[in-house]
C-alpha cells in the first residue's frame, strides 16, 4: 500500500509531512513524500521562514510517471501558494485511477479565520481539487469558505440547537458527486463534546468524542493522515472516522502544551498504535 503525501515540512508544529509519514508509516503504508515547501516553523508561529519547493511537484510528477509507479491513495493538504494547487491538479490527474483514494483536506483556516496563504484565487484553485476527491476533510471554516457562506455566523449557529443540521445542508451543498464523502471535523457540539460530521453516500453520521476546549495546531493534518489510512486498510468511511477521532482524541488527553502552536504529542499514541486497544 502507498500514499503520495504532497504537503509542506515544519520544522516545528507537528504537521503537514511530518503527521503524514509518521501517522501513515505506523499504519503500514508507504509514504513518498512530495514537499511543497519547508519551514522553520508553521506559520502560526511569529516567526517563521519559508523555502520554496514547489517545483518539486511537478518534477515528482514526471520522474514518478515515467518511472511507471502507482499509487493507491493520495493526499493533499496546506498550500503554499496557489501555483501549487495547479500541480497538485496536475499530479492527481496523472494518478488517480478507480483503484486510486483522493483525500483532499482543504488547508485554509480555522476557527473562523483564514490562514495567511488564504485568497478568492486559492479558494477557486482548491475547489477545483476538492471536485475531484473521494474524501474532503474541511473544519467548519473550511467548508464554510467552499459553500460562500460566512464562518463566524454558520459558528454561531453551529452552538445552537439545529446547527448540525444546518452544517449537513450545507456539507451536503459542497459535496460534488455521489461518491464523496466529506468529513467536518471539530464541530464544538457542546462544552464536553466534539463532533465529526460525516456526509456519506448512503447519509450523515455524527461522530462525537470527549474534549478538554483545547485545540492544538496539526491536529486536522494527523486527522487528514490517519483516516487515509484508516480507509486504505479496509474500514468504511464511518468506521475509519471512530477510529481516527479516537486517536486524535487519546493524543490531545495526552499533551502537556500550554502553547498550541507546538501541536499534540502524538508520538505517546503511535506507540500504542492507531485504531488499537486502549
Ligand atoms: O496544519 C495546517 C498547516 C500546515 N502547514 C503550514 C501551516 C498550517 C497551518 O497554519 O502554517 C505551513
Amino acid at each position: 500500500m502507498r500514499v503520495a503525501a504532497i504537503n509542506d515540512l515544519s520544522g516545528f508544529g507537528k504537521c503537514s509531512l511530518m503527521a503524514d509519514i509518521s501517522v501513515m508509516t505506523s499504519m503500514g503504508i508507504e509514504v513518498c513524500p512530495v514537499p511543497t515547501a519547508v519551514l522553520t516553523a508553521q506559520t502560526g508561529f511569529p516567526s517563521y521562514y519559508m523555502h520554496d519547493t514547489s517545483d518539486m511537484v511537478s518534477h515528482c510528477r514526471q520522474e514518478w510517471k515515467n518511472a511507471g509507479e502507482s499509487f493507491e491513495g493520495i493526499l493533499t493538504g496546506y498550500m503554499p501558494q496557489c501555483r501549487v494547487a495547479d500541480d497538485v491538479q496536475d499530479f492527481a490527474n496523472a494518478f488517480k485511477t478507480d483503484n486510486t483514494v483522493l483525500l483532499v483536506d482543504p488547508v485554509m483556516g480555522d476557527g473562523g479565520r483564514c490562514y495567511s496563504n488564504y485568497s478568492a484565487e486559492m479558494l477557486e484553485k482548491i475547489k477545483k481539487l476538492v471536485s475531484m476527491a473521494d474524501i474532503i476533510t474541511p473544519n467548519l471554516t473550511e467548508l464554510c469558505l467552499l459553500a460562500g457562506e460566512d464562518p463566524e455566523r454558520v459558528l454561531e449557529a453551529a452552538a445552537g440547537n439545529d446547527g448540525i443540521e444546518r452544517i449537513i445542508e450545507i456539507a451536503k451543498r459542497v459535496r460534488s458527486h455521489d461518491l464523496q464523502s466529506i468529513v467536518v471535523t471539530g464541530i464544538a457540539v457542546n462544552e464536553e463534546e466534539i463532533g465529526n460530521l460525516v456526509v456519506h453516500p448512503n447519509g450523515a453520521d455524527v461522530i462525537t468524542s470527549p474534549q478538554n476546549g483545547r485545540s492544538y495546531s496539526g491536529t486536522g493534518d494527523l486527522f487528514a493522515a490517519a483516516l487515509l489510512s484508516n480507509v486504505l486498510i479496509g474500514k468504511d468511511i464511518v468506521e475509519a472516522v471512530k477510529a481516527t477521532a479516537d486517536f486524535i482524541y487519546r493524543a490531545v488527553m495526552g499533551t502537556d502544551a500550554k502553547d498550541r502552536n507546538y501541536g499534540v504529542d502524538y508520538e505517546k499514541v503511535l506507540y500504542e498504535g492507531i485504531g488499537g486497544q486502549r
